[in-house]
């Protein structure tokens, strides 16, 4: 069945209204010009082929995807080296509104980041455990459903192209890293449904990369082994991509995670990540395709009982040595924190480590931890603070100077909002804005989409700010403390289980007990990461004192009468920060029902409201009580802890 968007997010009609009414010349065919043909259709405005034109689109000059915009008497130019570029001003244009057409002092933009890339983690099949979007909270796929492509929904998947390319998102990953038997497939005789999926997406200047098994040579052309230096291995690599590359011939590239969580990779063989990677860059290269080379990889298997192996170090470990022996089309893809996506996280030391090796930045739109789309988590302010973290103190650059590419997990699906939560919204945005200027800041990134989502009178935005801007540090306050992670329910990570993870072997610890709780990473007594980092970070976050409170225990273990920066005890804290969280959210809750809004979005919202109010509730009482008992220490206001 079709399943319509009724809530186009951020483009609906009217705000083509400025552009749809006017006289609009477009210099070249293609996607500009049909959206600018469908704009002035639908609000009586007029595209033109020549004379006189109020806004003229036009392509020019040579180099980078992004655009001009200068305004005068005479009219509005958009200039752009690019089609891409073209469609990017164009967006722009439609982003300022009527104010595009006053005089002013000239725009000119390009994308801070080559490649801005989202990642689906779509499968083919319904997978068992994970479903058909593994950590997916909008629905099912906007690609496939129980094993087939949704052929009859193209038009939607065109529709989506349209609103990723409209904040500067230029790759999508089509499926899930985690590949299993039918999605390996899709590098072969299921390929025609990637072409087809591609078509939409080249449209507006995206491409599609596509998530493989290491293992495929084995699982699909019947060799006996993966090993990447065998030469069987390689021809197969070399043949198979080359023919995806002939069938989609701006096909972006492979994405691959091995070695971690199952998945196959070159440990296997006794050779490097680098190895694995190289191989396929050498298959892709002579194409213009790219690998992507996720640095996920650490021991899922580990012993609990084992102090000596910290997670949190993994993916340093294992890359950092092999700087500079990854291929230039390699890109190394490294989660923003050392752990998992948590809430709170210090930035991942491996991006500051890795001075000739391409990364990315990955990030996850997807709300795997951050309240699964059902609690109203704003995530720009997080990504903003990695994207301006400086590992080497105030000298040196930001992460945003240090990787070469911006990578989000989709928060996407068939879900009539999009993202499940209609609030979500606003981090696909965010993303996508950030990804081409990390500058922005995340209240004004939200000011935009409010204004493209609801067109909101002045009270209205002011709720809106209310309910998201701190979302996450509300999150953040009611859900595992002071940086030290997990505590979630196992397997779907969704609300509270402060030993779910404490004995598993995931090596994911917070050591709670009688005396205290955090994981002592210093170099001093613990496991050495505090010193993966360059100075001035090695040391402040070696120091009990000077460590920021809010990774405090990622970083320490600590007595529960600790005194954090903020002149509070730990115990103390934990109490304080899960009252008040629980309190924000009632706020949010409550500053929501006075708001006039489109009914479906006020309904659904409120709805999530109620079950983000009570899962607060359930956290804060999970962990007050957890911590009370363990430390028997009281709250010093009397408040109800069971
Ligand atoms: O956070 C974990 C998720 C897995 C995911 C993995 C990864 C795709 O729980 O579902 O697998 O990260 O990023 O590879």
């Amino acid at each position: 069945m079709t399943n319509v968007i009724t809530h186009p997010a951020w483009l609906p009609a009217a705000a083509w209204r400025p552009i749809g009414t006017r006289r609009v010349r477009v210099d070249v065919p293609g996607t500009v010009r049909d959206e600018v043909e469908a704009a002035c259709a639908a609000h009586g405005g007029r595209l033109v082929t020549a004379g006189e034109a109020d806004l003229t689109l036009t392509l020019t000059g040579t180099g980078h995807d992004g655009y001009a915009i200068t305004r005068d008497d005479r009219g509005t130019t958009v200039t752009a080296a690019t089609h891409a570029g073209l469609v990017h001003g164009l967006f722009a244009t439609v982003r300022m509104g009527e104010s595009a057409f006053t005089p002013g002092p000239r725009v000119a933009s390009r994308p801070a980041f080559p490649r801005r890339m989202l990642d689906h983690w779509d499968n083919v099949d319904v997978h068992p455990v994970m479903g058909q979007v593994e950590r997916g909270y909008a629905g099912g796929s906007l690609f496939w459903s129980a094993g087939a492509l949704r052929t009859a929904d193209l038009p939607r998947i065109r529709d989506y192209a349209r609103l990723l390319a409209s904040v500067g998102i230029n790759a999508v990953a089509l499926n899930n890293v985690n590949v299993h038997a039918t999605e390996a497939r899709l590098l072969t005789d299921r390929l025609p449904e990637i072409e087809l999926l591609a078509e939409p997406f080249r449209r507006y200047g995206i491409r599609v990369h596509l998530a493989v098994s290491f293992a495929a040579p084995m699982l699909l052309g019947g060799l006996d082994t993966a090993d990447p230096l065998d030469p069987a291995v390689r021809s197969w690599w070399a043949l198979t991509l080359g023919e995806v590359c002939e069938r989609i011939p701006d096909f972006g590239g492979v994405l691959v995670k091995a070695d971690s969580e199952g998945q196959p990779g070159p440990f296997a063989y006794g050779r490097t990540h680098a190895d694995g990677a190289n191989m396929l860059a050498e298959a892709l290269a002579p194409h213009g395709a790219t690998v992507h080379w996720r640095a996920f990889v650490y021991d899922h298997r580990q012993d609990w009982r084992d102090r000596s192996t910290d997670r949190a170090r993994a993916a340093y470990d294992h890359f950092t040595p092999l700087d500079g022996a990854f291929a230039d089309t390699v890109t190394v893809q490294v989660k923003h924190g050392p752990m998992d996506f948590q809430p709170r996280e210090p930035v991942s030391p491996v991006l500051a480590a890795m001075p000739r090796t391409r990364l990315a930045l990955e990030v996850q739109a997807t709300q795997e931890y951050t309240g699964q789309q059902k609690h109203v988590c704003y995530l720009a302010p997080m990504w903003s603070e990695i994207l301006r973290f400086r590992p080497r103190g105030d000298d040196g650059p930001p992460i945003a100077g240090t990787v070469g590419e911006l990578v989000a997990v989709a928060n996407t699906g068939d879900d009539p909002f999009w993202t499940g939560h209609p609030l979500a919204q606003a981090n696909l945005y965010a993303f996508g804005r950030l990804a081409w200027d990390p500058s922005l800041t995340p209240a004004e990134i939200l000011d935009e989409w409010i204004t493209l989502t609801f067109d909101p009178d002045d009270g209205t935005r002011a709720g809106l700010h209310d309910v998201m801007d701190d979302s996450w540090r509300t999150y953040e306050s009611y859900t595992a403390p002071l940086g030290v992670g997990f505590m979630v329910r196992p397997g779907h990570h969704y609300g509270p289980d402060v030993d779910g993870y404490e004995y598993t072997p995931w090596g994911t610890y917070h050591f709670a007990d009688r005396d205290g709780v955090g994981v002592d990473r210093t170099v001093a007594t613990g496991t050495g990461f505090a010193g993966l980092y360059p100075y001035p970070w090695n040391g402040v976050y070696e120091s009990l004192t000077d460590c920021p409170d809010e990774l405090l225990l990622f970083l320490h273990h600590v007595p529960y009468t600790h005194v954090l920066r903020s002149g509070r005890t730990v115990i103390q804290h934990i109490y304080d920060t899960h009252f008040d969280g629980v309190t924000r959210v009632e706020a949010a809750r409550e500053r929501w029902r006075r708001l006039a809004l489109d009914p479906d979005v006020h309904a659904r919202v409120a709805a999530l409201l109620d079950e983000q109010v009570r899962s607060a509730i359930e956290w804060r009482d999970q962990i007050n009580t957890y911590f009370f008992r363990k430390s028997g220490i009281g709250d010093t206001h009397g408040r109800m802890i069971y």
